[in-house]
């Protein structure tokens, strides 16, 4: 890895006397790997980057709310529905980066089906994340498939991220609905809705309380569990059975954008493989979309999980989005626990 941190430096150094200026970046995955890409950026091409960390739901929700006076530049990850809304929206702007064909077909795709607003930089699979050491306290065997999550023993002891500010929650809603079909996905959430002891704003935020022992069970993205585990948390994730959908963490460039000229050059270097080596560096393990960047052993292996063919298009549409969360608050999240 230390050898794929210098390529990706020495990369960025000679790109340096070419860039200037600043860019202005909404930054959607973990603190430690939005830190490392805004230093090393800075650092070696010599542009100022101010660097906002939100999750996906919340930058969107930015975004929208900054659309005649844009202070960002690029978003750069989160969850792709949100990307794929705020291009439907008029939020994102149309750009063919000349990198496309180097990347893996379903983040080409989500490049495609947005009429070019916005490209894949990363995939992960959803799943549950469990703290073994609170499991085996409770005699507690792990759950392995989405009907387990509705037991009863779980009852207070689930956490799991609030649709309407998570892009992560709602991978969770489309993927049930695509799993059971839509009805049957919201019975199935009323019954989930009695063992959750609390929706987190964050996507992330379930994980960290499971490997913290403050619950036994989070419905994660399960890239996000090594990390707790190296730092000495007894967590451990499973995939659902049934078969589980997956995010394509997105990257776009923002319309009216300030600073465009910074913003495709940064967006050039966040698709090539020496960038993408860098959420691995930060000990975040989602799959790169570039087919060059080096796969760290940690990244879930695609091959060995249940996928369902998740519609990106569908899902990602906003109509779509809004009336699902819509259905959730009123016919999930109203009701008593
Ligand atoms: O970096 C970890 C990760 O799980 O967080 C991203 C995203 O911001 C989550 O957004 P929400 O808080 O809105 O759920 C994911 O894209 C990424 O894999």
């Amino acid at each position: 890895m230390k050898k794929q941190i210098l390529a990706a430096t020495l990369f960025a150094v000679s790109m340096a006397a070419s860039a200037q200026g600043q860019v202005n970046i909404i930054c959607s995955v973990q603190a430690e790997w939005c830190n490392m890409i805004s230093t090393v950026y800075a650092r070696t091409t010599g542009t100022k980057v101010n660097m906002a960390l939100k999750g996906s739901g919340e930058a969107l929700a930015q975004l929208i709310a900054e659309k005649d006076n844009p202070k960002t530049d690029v978003w750069f990850g989160g969850t792709g529905d949100p990307h794929l809304q705020a291009a439907e929206s008029g939020l994102t702007i149309e750009y063919k980066s000349p990198t496309l064909a180097q990347l893996y077909p379903w983040a080409q795709q989500q490049a495609e089906q947005s009429g070019f607003k916005t490209v894949g930089i990363y995939s992960g699979p959803l799943g549950f994340g469990y703290n073994t050491e609170l499991l085996k306290k409770k005699k507690l065997a792990p759950p392995k498939s989405w009907a387990d999550l509705l037991k009863p023993e779980w009852k207070g002891d689930i956490q799991v991220a609030n649709p309407a500010s998570s892009g992560t929650a709602y991978t969770m809603i489309a993927t049930l609905v695509q799993l059971m079909g839509e009805d049957k996905a919201f019975e199935y959430l009323k019954g989930l809705h009695r063992n959750v002891s609390q929706y987190t704003r964050s996507g992330t935020g379930p994980i960290k309380a499971v490997a913290r022992g403050e619950t036994a069970v989070s419905i994660s993205f399960v890239h996000d569990a090594p990390q707790e585990r190296m730092q000495g948390f007894p967590v451990e994730t499973v995939t659902p059975a049934e078969g589980t959908g997956s995010e394509i963490g997105s990257m776009s460039l923002i319309k009216g954008a300030r600073n465009l000229d910074a913003a495709k050059k940064f967006y050039e270097w966040a698709l090539t493989p020496q960038a993408q080596t860098f959420g691995a560096a930060a000990k975040q393990f989602q799959l790169p979309s570039n087919k060059s960047t080096p796969v760290d052993a940690n990244v879930p292996d695609f091959k060995k999980i249940k996928m369902i063919n998740y519609d990106y298009a569908k899902y990602g549409a906003s109509a779509e989005r809004r009336r699902l969360i819509a259905r959730w608050e009123k016919e999930v999240n109203s009701l008593p626990r």
